[in-house]
């Protein structure tokens, strides 16, 4: 009887360590697709952002200033982690901005509004937004980190945040001098997670998992930075790519990666902020409504009237 207890647990242990093997995606960094010191990765293209010594300088702290990186070679794996480490900082105290972007997306090296890069992409965005255009209205306080998926029909509302597109949003605080954060975004098996670190991984704060995301493979890494009337240093020491291997089977190894439009199942319900009050208009059927029961009230008052006024005619007939 001991033994084939023994033998249970045994074949138990066995089925936990299979199931634990099996979950574990194979990772293994791709060097193609990564840079970081000394930056000799020719693959990437730089955008009006330099090379320092030990990062990429995608604007410096002063005003309407831009820069972007963009890896020339599309991403042929449908699964993957990106590792970025990256640092925002500058003079202001209390007034800084705007923020960096992070990107997969089918057009690439295109200037626009969103963080120096176009709106209207097609693909991911992930925004680290260090000022509140938002002011009182927003319910999160800032730097804040939020994801936006994207066919190319939505905007960013850069006035609201992009919170009114945003697929998930998450407030922790990257930005200063003495922080050299590290962000994971990982996209596997159709969910999005992504996590901070400030201590090279020994703590892991965790910001956002959204499943139900569906991205193409062939799109293109990236990251740009802008600032306004306002300004801050944006840099980037390292962007990493890892490939995860995942099995897939049935319908799923069946469909072409490449075909994929970009969508997310949910978006963030319901937004976090506090709407402003809505002016709602008057309906059409209430105005009818409205108008009737005026005309029965004037009806009345008539009716009322001429038989006060056919009393009064009466009694002073009466009195001659
Ligand atoms: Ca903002």
């Amino acid at each position: 009887m001991k033994r084939y207890k023994l033998l249970v647990l045994t074949l138990y242990k066995s089925f936990l360590l299979l199931l634990i093997y099996a979950q574990t995606p194979n990772i293994f960094e791709n060097f193609d697709f990564s840079f970081s010191f000394p930056f000799s990765n020719t693959r990437w293209n730089l955008h009006d952002a330099m090379v320092s010594s030990n990062f990429i300088i995608l604007t410096r702290d002063i005003k309407s200033s831009e820069g972007a990186i963009w890896c020339t070679t599309p991403v042929p794996f449908r699964d993957w982690e990106i590792v970025i480490q990256f640092q925002i900082y500058g003079h202001g105290e209390n007034l800084y901005g705007d923020g960096m972007a992070l990107w997969y997306v089918k057009d690439k090296e295109e200037k626009g509004p969103v963080f120096g890069s176009r709106d209207n992409f097609t693909g991911l965005g992930i925004f680290l937004d260090t000022y509140n255009n938002y002011n009182d209205i927003n319910d999160h306080q800032h730097p804040y980190i939020s994801a936006q998926v994207n066919d190319g029909t939505r905007q960013y509302n850069k006035d609201k945040d992009g919170t009114d597109t945003q697929i998930a949003g998450f407030h922790t605080n990257f930005r200063g001098a003495d922080k050299h954060p590290i962000i994971v975004i990982s996209y596997v098996r159709n969910t999005l997670e992504v996590k901070m670190t400030y201590d090279h991984f020994k703590t892991v704060e965790k910001c956002f998992e959204v499943k139900g995301i569906h991205l193409p493979t062939g799109y293109y890494f990236g990251a740009s930075a802008a600032t306004g009337e306002l300004s801050d240093n944006h840099v980037i020491t390292s962007f990493r790519v890892f490939p995860v291997i995942v099995d897939r089977t049935g319908k799923e190894a069946e469909e072409d990666p490449s075909k994929i439009s970009p969508y997310a199942e949910f978006f963030s319900p319901p937004r976090d902020h506090v709407s402003k009050p809505k002016h709602i208009p008057m309906t059409a059927k209430k105005l009818v409504l409205i108008i009737i029961l005026a005309l029965i009230g004037l009806a009345v008052l008539f009716v009322v009237g001429v038989l006060v006024f056919k009393k009064q005619e009466e009694s002073r007939k009466r009195l001659y």
